[in-house]
């Protein structure tokens, strides 16, 4: 059996033996003495095409040569004689790839040997590959070459045996010897130790699962990473020992999976985002809100979950819409839009047509709430204000497109007592306003009036001071009279119905001086009108009779009667008595300026001035002197004075006994004294003295002589028949008087009875005892 069969039988059965191969190598080699060299044989003298060439090589020898390195090259460009057609190599194109023949591995670019331009593939089927051996060019180069070209065959023999390497090895002819080229990851002599990687433990948040088909962490040893829920493996899921004793990958970690950063919130809008582990990974959250006006479009909230994807998407806030509007009829709209057609803080401004009145907000806005700021506005034909009747007037409107629209008249009138104040007619124009305010209906006006002076005024008004209708009552201060009516109105012709009555002072009676005195006034009013006073006075010698003043009060009546000046009396003067008086009175009786002369009776003396006059004062220039009675000697000085009494014994001279009558004072004008004598005794002189108007005694006084013969019951009865005889005088003296009376009363009213009786000079005796 060929040592190259060998080899390929033990590549196809190259798993199944591996072990097998593994326990019997020591055997094998040990027993059989070692494996041939590889050795080079060549056809001398004899050229054969390609496939020829082939089957001799493997007829004769192991195969055609295959060369594998430099140093071969070199060896067989030394060893080979030289051949004009060179010799073939085991390397052909198999299915347009250069494929070694005897292992049937395609040439790999490291091994490429070509001549310089080769392969140039001239011609057809230049399939085949020659080398030029000892050639001067290009020595132990390649060159392609029809197949069917007859060159040198240059083949080789084998040294190799299944027991040589391991079956981790590939047994490489040598010159003269084997090799054994350990596949990747094997080391040793025999290739049958697996190159070792360094450990690998579970990573952080995760897991590690290892298979080792070759020993722990040796070559061909794969680790497959698993992460935590929420994590992902950060580099290679699964890591492979490779040949060179590293790992293919570094180790892997478990990274928390990431969602897609969010780089912001919404747009109008906020994002709140928690990140418990890290941002915007597992187990993130994120809240979004939106500006006011804005709605949020999307959740509220996303969350990463653990596959590193959002629940949702960022959500987005879109503007709040209000509903589109639309201009009014016959108006105009102009909108702006900020965010967005009928959107949050659009605005839209109307306006109408010439001639059309917009009714509503001239501005609308569109709110957070999606609602705009009121309803459209509506454009209305224009109209003018409605006008009413002006108080106290009437109109009279046409129309002609409407009431109160363009075209309408209006005529105004007013009531009795109101005057228009302006003109009566006014028209509603194309701009919607009139041509003139209305005018108003004002109360006419009457003349301003004032509270007349003293007094005041009430006034009571219906449309307006001192206008029509208005009504002033007057009043006048106490002391003053109005000298009109009270009252008096404004007519309906803005003139008052009367006068405004004035305020005069009352008036007293006029007063005059009195007889006898003057009158002084003052006036604040007028002459004898209310407030006037008077101070009134009298000449000398007169006397007011009552208080000096008096004022005109506000009744008009004086407050006391004007006083008279009344002559000053001197007390009342009466005749003296046993006297009379003459006087003369010039203004009263016995009154200022009054003169009396003053006269006595006979035997009768006056005290005194015989003239009093009576004085301003009304005093007398003097007391009234008297008329005193002429006055005789006392009698009874000249008497003895006790009489003697009867008992006793008596003298022969005695004083007689007096008995004297006194009709006008003791001893005085016509005392008359009788002289009796006591019993025994008679008279010596005369009976009876009498007082004289001169004051003298009628004769002188007797005396009482002694007398045996007592005569005193004659004597005594002498008395008796004296005054028998007076009293009977007596009664017929009285029946005289009384006739004399009646006659002086009838002339006089001052009467003295005692007076008259006396001037009869009738003078009755009396006894005094
Ligand atoms: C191969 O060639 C060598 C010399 O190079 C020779 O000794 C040997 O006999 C040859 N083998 C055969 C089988 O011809
Ligand atoms: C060489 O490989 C080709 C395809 O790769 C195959 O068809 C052929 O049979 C193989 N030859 C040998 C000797 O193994
Ligand atoms: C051939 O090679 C093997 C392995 O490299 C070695 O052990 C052996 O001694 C060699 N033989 C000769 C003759 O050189
Ligand atoms: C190493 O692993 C690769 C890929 O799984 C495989 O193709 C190869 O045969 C393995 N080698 C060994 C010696 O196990
Ligand atoms: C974000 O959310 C947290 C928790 O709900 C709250 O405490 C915080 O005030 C929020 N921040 C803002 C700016 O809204
Ligand atoms: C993530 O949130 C869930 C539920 O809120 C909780 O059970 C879990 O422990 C959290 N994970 C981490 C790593 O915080
Ligand atoms: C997120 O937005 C994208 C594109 O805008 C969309 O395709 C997707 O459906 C949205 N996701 C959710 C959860 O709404
Ligand atoms: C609206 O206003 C525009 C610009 O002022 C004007 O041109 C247009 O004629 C108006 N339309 C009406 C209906 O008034
Ligand atoms: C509406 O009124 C607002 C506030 O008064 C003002 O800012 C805006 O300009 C107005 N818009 C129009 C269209 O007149
Ligand atoms: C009184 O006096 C006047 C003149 O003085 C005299 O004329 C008159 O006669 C006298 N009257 C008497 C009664 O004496
Ligand atoms: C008679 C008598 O005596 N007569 C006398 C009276 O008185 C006078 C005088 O007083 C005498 O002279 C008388 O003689
Ligand atoms: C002198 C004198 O008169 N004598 C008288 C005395 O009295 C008697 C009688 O009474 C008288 O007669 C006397 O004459």
């Amino acid at each position: 059996m060929l040592p190259w069969s060998n080899y390929l039988r033990q590549s196809l059965y190259n798993r199944l033996l591996v072990i097998l191969l593994m326990t019997i190598y020591h055997d094998l080699t040990g027993e059989t003495g070692g494996v041939q060299a590889w050795t080079y044989n060549y056809s001398v003298n004899q050229n054969l095409d390609w496939d020829s060439a082939r089957q001799w090589c493997r007829q004769h020898y192991t195969d055609m040569v295959a060369i594998q390195n430099q140093e071969e090259i070199v060896y067989l460009n030394t060893m080979l004689p030289r051949n004009s057609q060179y010799y073939w190599i085991g390397l052909r194109k198999v299915n347009e790839m250069w494929t070694w023949m005897g292992t049937n591995k395609t040439l790999t670019k490291e091994a490429e040997n070509w001549a310089a331009g080769e392969p140039n593939n001239v011609g057809d089927g230049q399939d085949c590959v020659e080398i030029y051996i000892k050639r001067g060019k290009d020595e132990a180069k390649w060159n392609d070459e029809r197949c069917t070209k007859k060159k040198g065959a240059l083949c080789y023999t084998a040294s190799c045996s299944e027991h040589c390497c391991s079956t981790h090895a590939e047994c490489l002819e040598n010159i003269g010897n084997y090799t054994c080229q350990c596949d990747p990851g094997f080391k040793g002599p025999r290739c049958q130790e697996a190159v070792a990687c360094d450990t690998v433990s579970d990573p952080d948040q995760g897991s590690v699962n290892c298979d080792h088909p070759h020993g722990l962490f040796a070559f061909n040893s794969s680790c497959q990473f698993h992460c935590a829920r929420g994590y992902q493996l950060l580099g290679a899921s699964q890591l492979l020992c490779q040949a060179t004793g590293f790992w293919d990958h570094p180790a892997a970690q478990c990274q928390v999976k990431q969602c897609p950063s969010l780089d912001s919130g919404p747009h109008r809008g906020t994002m709140n985002c928690s990140n418990p582990i890290a941002l915007h990974s597992y187990n993130s959250t994120c809240e979004f809100s939106c500006d006011l006006g804005f709605d949020l479009i999307g959740p509220d909230r996303i969350q990463c979950d653990h596959t590193g994807q959002w629940t949702g998407n960022v959500s987005t806030c879109t503007v709040v819409r209000c509903g589109p509007l639309s201009p009014p009829a016959m108006g105009n709209m102009s909108c702006v839009d900020p965010l967005g057609a009928s959107s949050f803080t659009s605005s839209c401004g109307f306006s109408c047509e010439e001639g059309y009145l917009l009714r509503g907000d001239i501005n609308l806005t569109c709110l957070s709430t999606g609602q705009w700021t009121n309803h459209t506005p509506a454009c209305e034909p224009l109209q003018c204000d409605v006008l009413t009747s002006p108080p106290h007037g009437s109109m009279n409107c046409s129309d002609l497109y409407g009431q109160f629209h363009y075209g309408s008249q209006c005529l105004f009138s007013c009531e009795e007592g109101f005057l228009l104040n302006g003109l009566a007619d006014t028209e509603c124009t194309s701009l919607g306003t009139w041509s003139r305010r209305a005018p108003l209906c004002l109360a006419q006006q009457c003349d301003v009036l004032t509270s007349p002076s003293h007094g005041s005024m009430n006034c009571s008004d219906l449309y307006g001071q001192f206008h029509y209708g208005s009504q002033c009552l007057f009043s006048c201060e106490e002391g003053f009279l109005l000298n009109g009516l009270a009252d008096t109105e404004c007519t309906s012709l803005g003139t008052w119905s009367r006068r405004a009555p004035l305020c005069l002072a009352q008036q007293c009676d006029v007063l005059t001086s009195p007889s006898h005195g003057s009158m002084n006034c003052s006036d604040l009013y007028g002459q004898f009108h209310y407030g006037s006073q008077c101070l009134f006075s009298c000449e000398e010698g007169f006397l007011l009779n009552g208080l000096a003043d008096t004022e005109c009060t506000s009744l008009g009546t004086w407050s006391r009667r004007a006083p008279l000046c009344l002559v000053r009396h001197c007390p009342l003067l009466v005749e003296p008595w046993r006297g009379w008086m003459n006087c003369t009175h010039p203004y009263s009786p016995f009154s200022y300026s009054s003169h009396c002369l003053l006269q006595c009776n006979e035997g009768f003396l006056l005290t005194g001035a015989p003239t009093m006059h009576c004085n301003a004062l009304g005093v007398w220039s003097q007391d009234l002197p008297s008329c005193q009675v002429v006055q005789c000697e006392n009698l009874l000085h000249r008497l003895p004075s006790p009489p003697p009494t009867p008992s006793s014994t008596p003298p022969p001279t005695l004083g007689p006994s007096m008995n004297c009558s006194h009709s006008l004072g003791e001893f005085s004008f016509s005392s008359l004294c009788l002289f009796t004598c006591s019993k025994g005794y008679y008279l010596n002189g005369t009976e009876e003295l009498s007082c004289t108007s001169e004051g003298q005694w009628s004769d002188l006084v007797p005396s009482c002589q002694r007398n045996i013969t007592s005569v005193q019951e004659s004597s005594r009865m002498l008395v008796y028949a004296v005054v028998g005889a007076a009293s009977a005088a007596g009664l017929l003296l009285l029946l005289g008087l009384g006739m004399l009376v009646a006659k002086k009363l009838s002339k006089k009213g001052d009467f003295n009875f005692e007076n008259s009786l006396w001037e009869e000079r009738e003078n009755p005796a009396f006894e005094i005892s």
